[in-house]
Formats: structure tokens, C-alpha cells, sequence
């Protein structure tokens, strides 16, 4: 194909599953386009070579004066829109955009919105449940499973989206009917140059949105608004009236929507204070796009966890283990530490460490302090979650999952849990968190 600079040329940079997606709805539409990669052998040659054999597809380092050719690229999520050539490509005046972008201008049902440092996936999953138990024809996917552009169809009611800051650096409008920040803690240190540009990354959510959702106990959640924006929230503490919150009565603890006692917390299969949280942050999503509160409530009572997120594993000499391998920062191992050594009789022995994406783990310190037997370090980054840890707490570093789960057993006592919530990510030993999880729970079950 020869190419000459046209508004009607696109390039797709990167080809994993978004470019993938990308290529596909593409090539439907009848749009000119052609796709590079950086890597060599990026994960979905073979599929594009075999399914579209036409396309031309460049491999390597990103070539500026090619990418300059097209009047916009659409950048994978894996990607950084600040990656040199892209930048250079943007100050020449092509425009940067993303596959959420191309799915909001062509998404005809009103999408639910959501991102967060945190529970993304299980809040995401949550609003899915409920819109299908409330009878509606749901697409749940973005960040999670299926990509959003695979999701477009003429017969979906509703799309539940997982987007993360990466899909959202790329996406100039959303118009979510309702769109959400759940928490915000420190992530991705390695791809922002700090919390500011991270944070602004997240709130590209905001854009075009009809309602938002906020987090009454982390402030970083709330945007600016419009005054005549809707405004729901959730939160722990007693909700005012149209929010959601928590209410005790007696010794009971329920999920309240204003004054109205809806659901006791121990109804619930998800374990810890945290997961309350990310139940009322669905019931909120939900309300805002008219679910009724039945079917939202059936489904929380039915929803037993995603895999890898506190899941509980065995019980063994009186020692329950949990594989917490999503926990791949700071903040949700915080979460899982608080929320499941708040709830059990024992201690906890976690198993920490992995590639630390630059983070700061000083807020590990007082958590562990509390709730922690030992702590089992793995990973590159096991010296630095070490040195900002109490000095008291017992540390053992070794070099193998296999070892951790042998040590793990040694250290627990009876009515204790060992808690595999790493606070990193995995790739420095695996191919990535679900392979970490998955051999973990191997190793605990072989455990005589
Ligand atoms: N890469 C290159 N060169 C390229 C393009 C990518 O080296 O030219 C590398 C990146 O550094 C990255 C890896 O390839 O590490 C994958 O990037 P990609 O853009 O090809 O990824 P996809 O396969 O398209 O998957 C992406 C999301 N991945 C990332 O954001 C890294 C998937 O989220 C998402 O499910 C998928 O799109 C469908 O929408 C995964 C993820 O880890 C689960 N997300 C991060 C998280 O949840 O923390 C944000
Ligand atoms: P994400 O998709 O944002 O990564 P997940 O639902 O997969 O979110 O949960 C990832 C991890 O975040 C879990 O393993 C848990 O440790 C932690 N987590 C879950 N809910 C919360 C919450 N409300 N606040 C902080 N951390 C949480």
C-alpha cells in the first residue's frame, strides 16, 4: 500500500488485544489504516497476518515520520502517550486517541463508567450482575476481558466498563451516563511523573458525563462539577438521604440508602470492610441508571468473588489461606490487610514483594505492625518492602513462591491466615498475576 498524509488514514500503535480489537472494527468500517509495534513479535501478529493479510504492519522501533503520515493514531493502553515518537507524531499535529474513544462515539446504549486504583474489576462486575438480574442485555468488559470495541452491539441496554488510567490518557470524551472514581492511591509510579499527572489521567472519566458517583472518604474521587451535574456517593459511614452508606443497628451492620436498611453486611460472600465499600459504590452506580434495588440486591447476595481477590483458598491445621495475587499495589494490599486482619481471631503472615512500579511502601508500616505474624518477601522488590517496615515484625526473604508457601506454613498458628497480597506487580517472576495466583494456590494445596 503506498501512503501519502489524508484524513482518512489511521495507524493502530500497538498489537496486543486493544490493537487486536482496534484492527477488527476497523477493517468492518471501511477505514484506511495501517499498524505498528514496537515489540518484534508483538502477541497478535499471527492472528492479523492471518485474518488480514493486507493490512501493512510495521514492527520495531516506532518510526515518527510514518506515524506522521496518518491523521490520528489509536494507541494501545501499553503504550504512554509521552513515548518520544508519539509525542513528537502529537506536536506535528496527529491527533492521539484510543480504542474508549472510537467506543463512545459509537456506543448507542448508556455506559456505566468506571475506574479507580482499586476494585475496579469487582465494582465492574457487581453493576454487570445486577443490570442482568434486573433483565437488561449488559456488555461488561474494557480494562477487564473483552475490549470495549468487541463489546459494540445494536441489541446491548447498558455497557459496564472497566477503564483504566492508561485506556483514559487517550480519551478526549466519554459521556458516560454515569461515570465513577472509585479510590485513588498511588499506582503505575513507573509510567506518571507523580500523583498529580496520575490523578488527571483517572478524571478524563468525568468528561461528558451526565451523573457522577463519588467516594465520600477520599476526596481525591470527587471532580469539579457543573452545578446541574447529578451527584451520587457512597461511602462506610451513615448516608444523608439519595446516598449510600453504612447503618448500624443493634449489633448489625447494614447496607442503608439514606434512612432505608437494605442488605446486613454478613449477607454478603465478600470478606472485609473493603468489599462493603465496593458493594454500595455498584449500588450507587446502579441507581443512577435506574436499576431497580430487588435485582441489585439478589445479585450482591449472589456474588461470591473474582478470582485472585481475597479469594479464600484452604483451611489447614487451622490456618485459612486467602490469594489476594491482584493486590498488585500498595493500596489494595492495604485493603486486604485491614479488611481480613480486622476479621479474623489470629494473625496474618503475608507473602509481599515483586516489581514495585516505583513505589513508596511506607504505608505498609503500621498496618503490618497491627495486623502481621511475619511477612514472606519475594520478588525484586523484596529488600525495599523490607527497609520500610518495623524493624519488630519478623521478615523472612526467599526466592521461590513455592518457598514462601513452605515458610508460610511454618510461621502460622492456628486461627491465623496467610494472606498472599503482594503490593506488586509480578512480572519481574511471572507472566503476569493470574499465573502468580494460580501457582500459589498450587503450592497450597500440596501442602501435606
Ligand atoms: N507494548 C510494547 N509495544 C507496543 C505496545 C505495547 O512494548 O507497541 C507492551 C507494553 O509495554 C505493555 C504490553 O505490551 O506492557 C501490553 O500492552 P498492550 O497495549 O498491547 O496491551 P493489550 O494486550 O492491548 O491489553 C490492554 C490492557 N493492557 C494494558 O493496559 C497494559 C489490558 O489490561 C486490557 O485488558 C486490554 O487492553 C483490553 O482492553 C491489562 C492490564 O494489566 C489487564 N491493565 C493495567 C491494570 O489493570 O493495572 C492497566
Ligand atoms: P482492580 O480491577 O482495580 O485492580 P479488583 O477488583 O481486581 O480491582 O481488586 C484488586 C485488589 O484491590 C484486590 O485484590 C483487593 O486487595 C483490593 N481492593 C478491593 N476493593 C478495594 C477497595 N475498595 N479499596 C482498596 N483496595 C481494594
Amino acid at each position: 500500500m503506498s501512503l501519502i498524509a489524508s484524513d482518512q488514514f489511521r495507524i493502530v500503535v500497538g498489537l496486543g488485544k486493544s490493537g487486536m480489537s482496534l484492527v477488527r472494527f476497523l477493517a468492518k468500517q471501511g477505514v484506511a489504516f495501517a499498524v505498528a509495534d514496537t515489540r518484534e513479535n508483538p502477541p497478535e501478529l499471527a492472528t492479523l497476518k492471518r485474518d488480514f493479510p493486507q493490512v501493512e504492519v510495521r514492527c520495531g522501533a516506532l518510526d515518527t515520520e510514518f506515524l506522521c503520515r496518518a491523521s490520528e493514531l489509536y494507541v494501545s493502553p501499553g503504550l504512554a502517550v509521552s513515548t518520544p515518537a508519539l509525542a513528537e507524531a502529537a506536536a506535528r499535529g496527529v491527533k492521539l486517541s484510543g480504542d474508549i474513544d472510537l467506543f463512545a462515539r459509537h456506543a448507542k446504549a448508556p455506559i456505566v463508567a468506571i475506574t479507580g486504583s482499586n476494585a475496579k474489576s469487582t465494582v465492574t462486575t457487581l453493576v454487570g450482575g445486577m443490570a442482568q438480574a434486573a433483565g437488561k442485555r449488559v456488555a461488561v468488559g474494557g480494562n477487564l476481558g473483552t475490549p470495549a470495541l468487541d463489546l459494540l452491539a445494536d441489541d446491548v441496554e447498558l455497557y459496564a466498563m472497566e477503564l483504566s488510567s492508561f485506556q483514559l490518557e487517550t480519551t478526549h470524551q466519554l459521556k458516560a451516563e454515569v461515570a465513577t472514581v472509585l479510590n485513588l492511591s498511588e499506582d503505575h509510579m513507573d509510567r506518571y511523573s507523580g500523583m498529580p499527572a496520575y490523578h488527571l489521567a483517572k478524571h478524563r472519566i468525568f468528561r461528558g458525563a451526565r451523573q457522577v458517583v463519588v467516594n465520600r472518604q477520599d476526596a481525591l474521587t470527587r471532580p469539579l462539577l457543573r452545578d446541574d451535574m447529578r451527584v451520587g456517593s457512597f461511602g462506610l459511614d451513615a448516608p444523608d438521604l439519595h446516598a449510600f452508606g453504612i447503618r448500624q443497628q443493634g449489633a448489625a451492620k447494614y447496607l442503608a440508602f439514606g434512612q432505608d436498611l437494605l442488605l446486613p453486611v454478613n449477607e454478603l460472600k465478600i470478606r472485609g470492610a473493603h468489599n462493603q465499600a465496593n458493594a454500595l459504590a455498584a449500588l450507587a452506580l446502579g441507581h443512577a441508571v435506574g436499576l431497580p434495588l430487588a435485582p441489585m440486591l439478589q445479585a450482591l447476595r449472589d456474588f461470591t468473588g473474582l478470582a485472585h481477590r481475597c479469594q479464600w483458598l484452604r483451611e489447614r491445621n487451622g490456618v485459612a489461606w486467602y490469594d489476594d495475587s491482584k493486590a498488585t499495589n500498595v493500596g489494595a494490599a492495604l485493603a486486604a490487610i485491614q479488611g481480613l486482619g480486622s476479621d479474623i481471631e489470629g494473625k496474618l503472615v503475608l507473602v509481599a514483594g515483586g516489581d514495585g512500579k516505583g513505589a513508596d511502601f511506607a504505608d505498609l508500616r503500621a498496618p503490618v505492625s497491627r495486623y502481621c505474624r511475619a511477612v514472606v518477601l519475594i520478588g525484586r522488590d523484596a529488600g525495599r518492602v523490607a527497609q520500610a517496615l518495623d524493624e519488630t515484625v519478623a521478615k523472612v526473604q526467599v526466592a521461590s513462591l513455592d518457598e514462601a508457601v513452605e515458610r508460610c506454613a511454618e510461621l502460622a498458628q492456628a486461627g491465623d491466615a496467610v494472606l498472599l497480597s503482594p503490593a506488586c506487580a509480578s512480572l519481574d517472576m511471572f507472566r503476569n498475576y493470574e499465573e502468580r495466583g494460580r501457582l500459589f494456590a498450587q503450592a497450597v494445596e500440596a501442602l501435606a
